[in-house]
């Protein structure tokens, strides 16, 4: 039986998880869950750059696997797991390191944009991290990783690392794919109050961004102050940032297309379209929310799921791990 393509991915256990995550990464995990062998990742290790309250840390580990699940990530068709429950992620970083280029981490912009938000701690982790995130992805042999636009830099980083370790020693990873949706499907939700910059779950605004677990009273209003442009039309345009942004939002959570909505938004106005989109999301995220609770009430269980997928990820990863230390020379464990 030819066996299935693999597909990772993951999130950080960071801020508050929000539409964007959702429609630039999360629902294009969720669809593929029986075309592809899938492990998605709460990647934790990866929350370290920055400096964390432990006990807030914890809660907000349980609030996005409760999420990942609520959203329609199955634990019994997919692998999802901590990154911190499987140590190969951090032992082949350590190897990868070895074959990344000072200079290519230092044209991450991620990195540069990270490190003006956190000019009192700029650390090794912040200039490394897409080298661990290389890791998370090799370690699987991944074939597809589903991730929003602003990751692009980074996945061509892992390619390089892949095909770079693959020239000196053939065959050793699966160089894998990215599938980043077009900006007009999703693929960069800009903020509410600022659709230049891309809607970000660790804004220190909060009225930029919609959360998955925002009530619907907060949902409306974020949204209906959404900042939108000059002019009146509701149509799809590069100097209208603000109404294009609404515009892809709900297309992607109502799975309409763009001309159609355009269509139907025809002679109306600013604030109409706003109250609709408005009601849209808080509609969308109603069953997540509701789900939501029922499955973050139960720890245990949490812990248990996540202990089961560590056991059946740490098989995978020690094999490719093993291929990576037998073609580098290292003593057999
Ligand atoms: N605005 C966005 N539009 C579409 N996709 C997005 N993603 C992030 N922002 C958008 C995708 O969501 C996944 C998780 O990304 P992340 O863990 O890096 O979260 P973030 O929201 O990008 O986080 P911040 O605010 O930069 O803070 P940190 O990094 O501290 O959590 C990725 O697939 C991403 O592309």
């Amino acid at each position: 039986m030819a066996q299935k393509p693999v597909l990772f991915s993951g999130i950080q256990p960071t801020g508050n998880l929000m539409i964007g995550n959702y429609i630039g990464a999360i629902k294009n995990w969720v669809n593929r869950q029986d075309e592809y062998h899938c492990i998605f990742a709460l990647v934790d290790l990866h929350a370290m750059t920055v400096r964390q309250n432990p006990e807030e840390f914890r809660s907000r580990c349980y609030e996005l696997l409760a999420l990942y699940i609520a959203c329609g990530l199955d634990p019994n068709k997919s692998l999802i797991i901590a990154q911190s429950h499987v140590p190969e992620h951090t032992e082949l970083a350590w190897i990868l390191n070895c074959f990344t280029f000072m200079g290519e981490l230092n044209r991450m912009t991620q990195f540069k944009d990270k490190s003006k938000k956190n000019t009192d701690n700029i650390n090794a982790g912040l200039f490394d991290y897409p080298v661990l995130m290389a890791a998370d992805i090799l370690l699987y042999q991944t074939n597809l990783v589903p991730v929003g636009g602003d990751q692009k830099q980074h996945l061509e980083l892992t390619r390089d690392l892949a095909i770079r370790f693959n020239n000196l020693y053939p065959e050793t990873f699966t160089v894998p794919e990215p599938y980043i949706p077009e900006k007009a499907a999703g693929g960069r939700i800009m903020g509410l109050q600022d659709p230049t910059v891309k809607m970000s779950k660790t804004d220190t605004n909060e009225q930029n961004y919609v959360a998955l677990l925002d009530p619907p009273d907060v949902i409306l209003k974020k949204v209906k102050r959404a900042v939108t442009d000059s002019g009146s039309d509701i149509r799809m345009s590069e100097d209208k940032p603000g109404i294009s942004n609404l515009l892809t939002l709900l297309s992607s959570i109502s799975d309409q297309p763009i001309s159609a909505l355009e269509q139907q938004y025809q002679g109306k106005g600013y604030g109409q379209f706003k109250q609709e989109v408005a009601e849209a999301v808080v509609e969308f995220l109603n069953p997540i929310q509701t789900r939501y609770q029922d499955i973050r009430a139960d720890e245990a269980k949490l812990q248990q799921q996540l202990h089961e997928a560590a056991l059946k990820a740490r098989k995978i990863a020690q094999k490719t791990l093993n291929q990576v230390y037998n073609a580098l020379g290292f003593i057999p464990r």
